[in-house]
């Protein structure tokens, strides 16, 4: 970052103030994680210079002979991972994944049934406020009251009630497994296709402990961040059938030139993520989850269904009369980050909610084991529980030893240097 620095020292000292943010507080925040370093480098790389519109040996510029071996390599390595029969990994991100995929099987004004916002659904799924909602006529299924889970029934009830043309599997905020087999069963009976947007779970699901999607859906999307721990982005993986629509789909569909230093990161991501050590980070994303979910509980905080299966779990902060806005910005003041976020059923607006999102998988990049989960636990229940009273010197070093145990990107001691200096200053 040295020519950075001499060039725009004002951007540069932001970034440094970013990279210190990040080393020095907790990210739960349940759609975050931390790349490894060499991610960073292909994404700073001279790919970016590159224009390379098409696909790999059939472009519309010249000089791509090294770009198509890069993309090539980025393909075949999401298709092992998945064991998809095809990939696109032009997607600029998960909602640019989402709209090829409904471009390439859809008219405009077709019906689609997908998850409700409210419920752990995303905005690209159909919602009002998207474009996904303007185009298409968005029929939404949610989760029954009772246990918090999907509601199959509801799914095949309203699939039978208003055929629609596409069924969307997958959630931004939802903690237990998805069966994604009962979906593609549901979608067969009204000849619908499936489709999953598996971004949450993307890393759990390449580990193999989430059931995946693959075989069960006509188009899979995903962003490579997230679970799967890798560059800023998205993909696609189909059936065979459906290849040739989603290329056009992205480009000259929904996209121009591929971002290809992303490409090329993404290649790297879906290496990484195909390696032992791989399946374990994704195996303690999980534990560390279930710990969490389990001291909460014993701290008399009601996690939404019960428990999780997966990366993330949702906070019911109504029994301790919180809302989630209140608890962000509570726990934002002993460097503990996690969203607000609404709960199935919630009467609150969603720029107040009635809950908190956490998720595992950006502290278990950090080397978070259960015992540090679990002293986070108790830090997040202590500091709610208390409201206003607490003291929050306490809690603020707390945060910092953990961080400093677990060092991210720098080392204790140029974190603990760096905060010197900002209290010096
Ligand atoms: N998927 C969103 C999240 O989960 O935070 C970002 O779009």
């Amino acid at each position: 970052m040295h020519k950075l620095e001499a060039v725009d020292p004002e951007v540069s000292a932001l970034i440094s103030k970013e990279l210190l943010r990040e080393s020095t507080t907790i990210e739960l925040i349940a759609s975050e994680n931390f790349v490894p370093e060499c991610i960073m480098e292909a994404q700073g790389s001279v790919l970016t210079n590159k224009y390379a519109e098409g696909y790999p040996g059939n472009r519309y510029h010249g000089g791509c002979e090294v770009i198509d071996q890069i993309e090539d390599l980025a393909i075949r390595r999401a298709k092992e991972l998945f064991g998809a029969e095809h990939a696109n990994v032009q997607p600029h991100s998960g909602v640019n994944a989402n709209l090829a995929a409904y471009m390439a099987l859809l008219n405009v004004g077709d019906t689609i049934l997908s998850m409700d916002l409210s419920h752990g659904g995303h905005l690209s799924h159909g919602s009002k406020v998207s474009i996904t909602g303007k185009f298409y006529n968005a029929v939404f299924y949610g989760v029954s009251k009772k246990t918090e889970q999907i509601d199959l029934d509801q799914v095949r009830d309203l699939a039978i009630a208003h055929k629609p043309k596409l069924i969307v599997a997958g959630c931004s905020a939802y903690s237990r497994f998805i069966d994604f087999e009962a979906f593609r069963r549901i979608a067969d009976e009204v000849g619908a296709y499936l489709m999953v947007d598996m971004s949450h779970i993307a890393g759990l699901v390449a580990a193999g402990v989430h059931p995946t999607p693959v075989p069960w859906a006509d188009v899979v999307t995903s962003t490579t961040t997230k679970t799967l721990r890798g560059a800023r982005g998205g993909f696609i993986l189909c059936r065979k059938e459906h290849a040739s629509k989603i290329d056009k789909a992205i480009f000259p569909g929904t996209q121009g030139g591929p971002i290809l230093q992303n490409v090329l990161a993404k290649a790297v991501t879906f290496k990484l993520a195909d390696t032992e050590e791989f399946k374990k980070y994704a195996k303690q994303v999980q534990t560390n989850a279930r710990r969490m979910a389990s001291t909460l509980q014993e701290m008399g905080l009601r996690i939404v269904s019960g428990g999780t299966d997966n990366h993330l779990m949702l906070v019911d902060l109504r029994p301790w009369n919180l809302t989630g806005v209140e608890a962000e910005e509570r726990l934002a003041k002993v460097g503990i980050t996690v969203n607000k976020n609404m709960i199935p059923y919630d009467d609150k607006k969603p720029t107040i909610t009635s809950g908190i999102r956490i998720g595992t998988a950006a502290v278990t990049s950090r080397g978070f084991l259960e015992k540090d989960i679990e002293e986070i636990a108790s830090i997040i229940g202590n500091i709610l529980e208390e409201k206003d009273k607490a003291d929050l010197e306490p809690y603020k070093e707390a945060v910092i030893s953990l961080c400093l145990k677990h060092p991210l990107y720098m080392t204790p001691h140029e974190i603990s240097a760096s905060l010197t200096r900002i209290t010096n200053e």
